[in-house]
């Protein structure tokens, strides 16, 4: 027996360690799996709740506009309104981290579209009638496709090109291009049928022959790329659908403000950087370009000032620079799971906002 026993010890002990070792493995897994479960579970409820706090931060933000709204219509009737600036409270915002008693913050961004070029405001857009029909037809203007090349050559040459690549953009092509895509015939600009090439892409579309509605669609218009679309979107937007204003000279960044366009038709030029560096160096004041030089002689600079008072501005810019779409970026944070919403708000409507745009991630 003692010969059995003793192989049977052999035997035993490596089954005991297998044993042993997969029980420990199983355990191990099991425990892993648990802790991730956990991990899970946690970050799901953090998420969840980041989210809901990413989503509240929207209705405080709109919340915010609207009472902004209220005062400068107060300041209008006082003949003081600068229209929409940096000094707003909308735009101060971004500065408050506001926390809850239970580990979440919140932080909410609020930029006007008025702060970057509106690609809508280059070709007049007929506004639909309450039926949907749009019967004028809309043409760009001679200063439109000028203004474009100059544009899309600037934004191009600050293009980091991938190593040893030459980008190949005809900014003229692309300037017609766009300006085809947005107005209302199916004549390009060079005599062609635009329909020709959005027919034979894959899958086939066609130009939108109106407003651009979002960036995204930028990647898709003839000699576009998703590249090309990415590198404008700081300085690009496509808010209000409609409209024709031009750059707020109080709210864009330098980058954007460098795109505005001056001068005499048939002579107009981007902003030079001493002009950029006018405008914000009076922002560092806290003075505006504004139309109310005689009432609010402390806030208001005029165009003359800051060097845009010959000829005119493209796309026009009205004083005071009234903004009433808004893009409301919000960002709820729990437990170092974060969530953002980014909404598009039209306060046209007095009663209510309407949503043109809803992100989240
Ligand atoms: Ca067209």
């Amino acid at each position: 027996m003692k010969p059995t026993s003793k192989r049977l010890q052999g035997v035993v002990l490596p089954l005991v360690l297998i044993i042993g070792l997969l029980l420990s493995a199983g355990i191990f897994t099991f425990v892993r799996r648990s802790i991730v479960d956990g991990i899970l579970v946690a970050n799901r409820d953090n998420g969840a709740a980041a989210m809901a706090l990413a989503r509240g931060g929207v209705q405080i933000g709109t919340a915010v506009l609207y009472q902004q709204r209220y005062s400068s219509q107060i300041q209008a009737m006082e003949g003081r309104d600068p229209g929409a600036t940096l000094d707003d409270f909308w735009a101060q915002i971004r500065h408050s981290n506001l926390t809850t008693e239970w580990g979440g913050s919140l932080v909410i961004e609020i930029e006007d579209a008025g702060a970057r070029l509106n690609l809508n405001s280059l070709v007049p857009h007929a506004v639909p009638n309450e039926e949907g029909e749009v019967s004028a037809e809309s043409q760009a203007s001679e200063d439109t496709e000028e203004f474009l090349v100059e544009l899309l050559r600037k934004i191009i040459s600050e293009i980091p090109p991938n190593s040893g690549e030459e980008l190949v953009y005809d900014e003229r092509e692309l300037a017609r291009n766009l300006i085809d895509y947005l107005d209302a015939d199916d004549v390009a600009i060079n005599g062609r049928n635009e329909n020709d090439y959005y027919l034979s892409q894959n899958p086939p579309h066609s130009q939108a022959n109106g407003p651009i509605l979002s960036m995204e669609e930028v990647a898709m218009i003839e000699g576009f790329d998703a590249r090309l679309a990415e590198a404008m979107k700081p300085y690009i937007t496509v808010y209000p659908l409609f409209g024709e204003e031009g750059i707020n000279l109080n709210t864009a960044p330098s980058h954007v403000l460098s795109l505005i366009y001056h001068g005499s038709s048939g002579d107009m030029r981007l902003a030079s950087e001493a002009m950029v560096g006018d405008i914000m160096q009076a922002r560092e004041t806290d003075r505006f370009v504004c139309s109310q030089t005689e009432s609010d002689p402390d806030k208001c600079i005029s165009l003359t000032e800051v060097g845009l008072g010959e000829g005119g501005i493209f796309p026009p810019v009205t004083l005071p620079q009234v903004s009433l779409v808004f893009k409301i970026t919000s960002r709820g944070e729990v437990n170092q799971v974060a969530k953002t919403v980014e909404a598009v708000i039209d306060l046209t409507n007095r009663e209510s906002p309407q949503l043109l745009s809803w992100k989240s991630n």
